[in-house]
């Protein structure tokens, strides 16, 4: 089981390592952070560490191992809220390793993952919305993403959610209040007064949790799945989307028998294009496991591309089964004599995979279908964190029964503790009133040297 980070925590104690990937680049950088950050960079350094201004940059010798850029950059101004030490080496795994060891034996403890961030937040550097945020910018995988994670990360979401405490600890107040002097009854007035300040919060915080669906489109993707009859050209029709020869094509029938996927970027989304085995009656052991497979993949799928090879007919029972609400029929192969003439009750496209003949128009296809399930705009901000989603649910649910609560005057204790709940179900947003295995466990998922 994974250590925990607070577990080993002794503040400023210093700690080192390699904040950038494995593997050869041009520069690797080595981060030191902690009390001791200087002395020990002193310590394997050729120049007069202490002596320097923070924030500027000085090259020298790591003794015996390479030749650096170091920049210091001290308590407070730098990422941890601490004294913190960048070593640039040359980009070699090899060379990265023995700096960093160097660094080690003058004093520098090894970094959890995530530890640097850790120190961030425990620091007040970033608030937990915030350190999550440095996270999810890490591994965005479109624009979106990457924007939802820059608005986090500068504090909107953080902002919206302070908001809400603010205004329910002005109310609360009036609450308490009333708790301790229950003889004072509370005028029916203020009460109704109260029951609308809190229906407000209410429906922002609704509104706040309906973008999960959304950021989870951001966050995660979407399932395209190309699914027909065996030979229409699906293979070809993902190889044509990707831009490369991925899956393998051949008139045979057949040819596909295991699920493939790729990623792919279209607008600003990214998603998980899936080939299928060719749906036909077979007794054929291995395709008729694909044909299960494809089946499921068609279930699972988000959006499904039902190719159609426009020079055959139809297969009516395989059309028959595929839910309409979230499919595209794909003519495919229009580079041929065809003949489309039934009248089918599906968002249609055509295209041939060959050629590249329509498939510019099929992508702004997916791209409109894809936005109509509700992509947010740049500025809004989403939740695509589930922590997020089940906090704000929480405090939903307490918020919800202390409106009840007033409304039906039930005794005020009661209604004090929902309130509390509510501002707790908050808080464990942002990071205050959490507990520490939930922080460790939220800072564990970062690499090491972030
Ligand atoms: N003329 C023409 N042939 C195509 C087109 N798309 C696929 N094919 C051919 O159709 C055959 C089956 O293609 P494939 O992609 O393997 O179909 P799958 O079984 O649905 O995956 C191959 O011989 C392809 O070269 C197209 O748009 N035009
Ligand atoms: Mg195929």
């Amino acid at each position: 089981m994974a250590e925990f980070i607070h577990e080993s925590y002794i503040p400023g104690e210093t700690i080192a390592a390699i904040a950038t990937p494995p593997g050869e680049g041009g520069v690797a950088i080595i981060r030191i952070s902690g009390n001791n950050a200087v002395g020990i960079a002193e310590k394997v350094f050729s120049g007069p560490v202490r002596s320097y201004k923070t924030h500027t940059a000085h090259f020298g010798k790591i003794t015996d191992v390479d030749e650096v850029i170091l920049l210091p950059m001290l308590a407070p101004r730098s990422y941890t809220g601490e004294d913190t030490v960048e070593i640039h080496c040359h980009g070699g795994s090899l060379i990265t390793k023995k700096v960093l060891q160097t660094v080690l034996d003058a004093g520098a403890r090894p970094a959890k993952p995530g530890e640097f961030t850790f120190r961030a937040f425990i620091n007040g550097k970033l608030d937990l919305t915030q350190a999550e945020a440095v996270q999810e910018l890490i591994h965005a995988k479109n624009d979106l993403a990457l924007h939802a994670a820059g608005n986090q990360l500068s504090g909107a979401l953080s902002l919206k959610i302070s908001s809400f405490q603010k205004e329910l600890v002005d109310i609360a107040a009036n609450l308490e209040a009333w708790v301790d002097f229950p003889e004072e009854d509370l005028e029916i007035e203020s009460m109704e007064d109260l029951i609308f300040s809190l229906t407000q919060i209410k429906d922002k915080i609704t509104k706040l949790i309906t973008t999960f669906d959304e950021g989870k489109i951001v966050h995660d993707g979407l399932n395209l799945c190309l699914a027909g009859s065996p030979n229409v050209g699906k293979s070809s029709l993902m190889n044509a989307l990707l831009g490369f020869d991925r899956a393998i094509v051949t008139n045979i029938a057949g040819t596909t028998r295991d699920l493939l996927e790729e990623e792919i970027r279209l607008a600003g989304l990214h998603f998980r294009l899936i080939d299928t085995a060719g749906i036909r009656k077979t007794e054929e052991v291995i395709e008729k496991e694909g044909i299960k497979r494809s089946k499921q993949a068609i279930s699972d799928a988000d959006l499904i591309l039902l190719v159609m090879d426009a020079t055959k007919p139809i297969d009516e029972e395989l059309v028959c089964s595929i839910p309409k609400e979230k499919t595209i029929l794909i003519w495919n192969k229009i580079d041929l004599p065809h003949s489309i003439t039934s009248e089918l009750d599906f968002v249609q496209a055509y295209v041939s995979a060959k050629t590249g003949e329509g498939l510019e128009l099929l992508k702004e296809l997916i791209q409109k279908i894809v936005w109509q399930k509700g992509v947010p705009s740049k500025e809004e901000i989403v939740i695509t964190n589930l922590r997020h989603f089940q906090a704000l649910k929480n405090a939903l649910t307490s918020l919800e029964a202390l409106i009840k609560g007033l409304k039906q005057q039930v005794s005020p204790e009661f209604l004090s503790s929902d309130m509390r709940n509510t501002l707790l179900e908050l808080g464990k947003i942002l990071g205050t009133n959490i507990t520490e295995d939930i922080l460790s466990a939220i800072f564990s998922k970062f690499c090491i040297g972030k």
